[in-house]
């Protein structure tokens, strides 16, 4: 399976200084779109000027969240139709930051996945377990709870395993740890999906950077990463994208 690199910029960039980032992304890029596909994730406000570049060069465009419902009064919300009606094809969902800021349940990031998946738009659903429920032994239950729960059982589309513990602090996961969640993940995957004549590419996310990522991106069962910081420098982000090849 090929492996994904998603880019996060999360509350980052400007119209100025977005594109300049997408620019010389996308002009040195080329050759690793061979052996791996790529995302980047602007905000909102840059998906529309960034769309012509990123699909001239290949790249995937993707956005940060979307609304549960197709329309409606919502206001200050994006629909996913919205979202496809300017060209973007993946969308995350269910991010810690928005399950702890804007109170995101299990069951709306369902919704949120089911709506993604009606307007062509492929769902990366985050998953991942604080550093309490790490060391009180909770977290395997926990994983359990949010795939199960925020995954419809025909789920077509990307998991993030994004320990909480891991995000932004500058510290990823060990190799050890990212490859015993991965055994579990999928595990849990095959269970409660109903599409397991194709495997779920699962993400790893938390402070990846270009000198770990060759090798998380070589333990099994990792099918590619999802970048935050790092994702706002052109040179750490090809340093990742291009990690081990
Ligand atoms: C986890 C990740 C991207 P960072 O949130 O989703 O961010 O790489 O900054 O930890």
């Amino acid at each position: 399976m090929r492996q994904m690199i998603i880019g996060n910029w999360k509350m980052h960039g400007l119209r100025g200084d977005g594109k300049e980032l997408a620019q010389e992304i996308a002009a040195a890029i080329g050759p690793a779109l061979t052996r791996r596909d790529v995302v980047l994730a602007p905000p909102f406000t840059l998906t529309h000027c960034l769309a012509p570049l990123l699909h001239e060069h290949g790249i995937g465009l993707g956005a940060q969240d979307c609304h549960a419902e197709a329309e409606g009064a919502y206001t200050g919300d994006i629909s996913a139709a919205m979202l496809a009606d300017l060209g973007v094809s993946h969308v995350i969902l269910g991010h810690s930051e928005r399950r702890e800021h804007h109170h995101e349940t299990n069951a709306r990031i369902r919704r949120k996945a089911e709506r993604a998946r009606e307007f062509g738009l492929c769902p990366v659903v985050c998953v991942g377990e604080s550093a309490r429920q790490k060391e009180d032994g909770h977290a395997e239950p926990w994983l359990t709870e949010q795939i199960t729960q925020s995954l419809p059982a025909d789920f077509d589309g990307i998991v993030a395993y994004e320990p909480i513990w891991a995000i932004g602090t500058g510290k990823a996961a060990t190799q050890e740890d990212i490859e015993s969640r991965m055994v579990f993940l999928h595990g849990v995957l095959a269970d409660h999906l109903e599409t397991d004549d194709k495997p779920t590419r699962v993400l790893y996310g938390g402070s990846v950077k270009p000198e770990d990522a060759a090798s998380i991106l070589a333990v099994p069962g990792v099918g590619g990463v999802l970048v935050g910081g790092a994702s706002l420098s052109a040179r750490s982000f090809l340093g990742i994208v291009q990690a081990g090849l």
